[in-house]
């Protein structure tokens, strides 16, 4: 082995260093957020031992039922990003309106918007499940925690994901390339494995709720019937982080269109398909909702559902090409 160990924490203080006058506020939130996944990935992999699985009894604020699991994977995280000093706001999916913990004379530089444990319906099967973040600037001057956060996905300072799968990976982009990590459990770090990670230009799977295709629109339609006989292969784990994190590594689109019941599409802004968004451009990918690149997006609301479509540059095009 020639490489040398980099843990995530020491690959953002090198990354950092190369910025002047950087304070070393955003190693801040990444640790925090790295605690949090590692502690949550406990959790996930004691579940059924822990009797913490199945529903909480109570409905999300988009009136989805919640696990036991998504509210203490919410917690973990308000308590590790609560404490840093650099954070202004926070806001997650599990709740209705962001917390706003200090104004921006306090010295809040950043907000944080995550999705504590996204697929978590997928918890009693064994099926791997994700926490996905994105990282904006403090607007000191808006009094508005939900117009603070409401930023087209452009202005993100970082964005990634965690898979809790058969192993954990932490996939990071701070708007320079995409990098991999993985938790060696035995030590408790996450260790690089992959730095600047590209999503292959072509691939032939598609990964959509096929399901529902009566309910697309003409144009997704047309692309299932040409991908059918053009030799693809359809995978769907119903998991978006899962789902993703194979399309990252070996190519394909994924997509979420909008649908009969969902007619703006179902997966949310500011804390699924935006920083889902910048990965995939960041590693040479491209993402859209219907035909605008989905980071061009400016979103209204905290809970703003939009249509996702990412993946190989090659894939989405052509997917873009049937629907006109
Ligand atoms: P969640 O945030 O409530 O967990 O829902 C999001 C999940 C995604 O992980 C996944 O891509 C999608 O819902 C699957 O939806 P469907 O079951 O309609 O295919
Ligand atoms: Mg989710």
């Amino acid at each position: 082995m020639t490489e040398n160990l980099m843990s995530l924490q020491s690959h953002i203080l090198v990354e950092e260093s190369k910025h002047q006058g950087a304070s070393g506020d955003f190693t801040w939130i990444i640790s925090a957020i790295s605690l949090a996944a590692k502690s949550i990935a406990n959790h996930v992999r004691r579940a059924r031992l822990e009797g913490v699985l199945g529903d909480a009894g109570a409905s999300n604020v988009q009136g989805e039922k919640q696990q036991t699991l998504d509210v203490l994977s919410n917690e973990i995280l308000m308590r590790c990003l609560g404490t840093r000093a650099s954070i202004a706001v926070l806001a997650t999916e599990e709740s209705e309106h962001p917390s706003i913990l200090r104004r921006g004379v306090d010295g809040g530089k950043y907000c944080v918007l995550f999705d504590p444990l996204d697929g978590s319906s997928n918890l009693d099967t064994g099926v791997g499940v994700g926490t996905i973040f994105s990282i904006l600037r403090n607007i000191p001057t808006e009094k508005d925690g939900e117009r603070t956060v409401c930023q087209a996905g452009r202005e993100q300072v970082a964005a990634g994901y965690v898979l809790y799968g058969s192993s954990t990976i932490f996939v990071l982009t701070t708007g320079n390339g995409v990098d991999l990590f993985e938790l060696d459990p035995y030590i408790g770090s996450f260790l690089l494995v992959k730095k600047g990670v590209r999503i292959p230009e072509l691939g032939k799977t598609y990964s959509i709720n096929e399901a529902y295709s009566a309910q697309f629109s003409q144009g997704y339609r047309d692309y299932l019937s040409w991908a059918h006989e053009n030799g693809y292969s359809s995978r769907y784990i119903g998991s978006m982080v899962a789902d993703i994190h194979r399309t990252l590594l070996t190519g394909g689109v994924f997509l979420y269109p909008p649908t009969t019941k969902n007619p703006e599409g179902k997966l949310r802004y500011l804390y699924e398909a935006s920083p889902m968004a910048f990965l995939m451009e960041q590693a040479g990918g491209l993402a859209y909702s219907g035909s605008t690149p989905t980071l061009d997006i400016q979103p209204q609301r905290l809970h703003q559902r939009v249509p996702v479509l990412l993946g190989s540059k090659h894939e989405v095009e052509r997917v873009l090409s049937f629907l006109g």
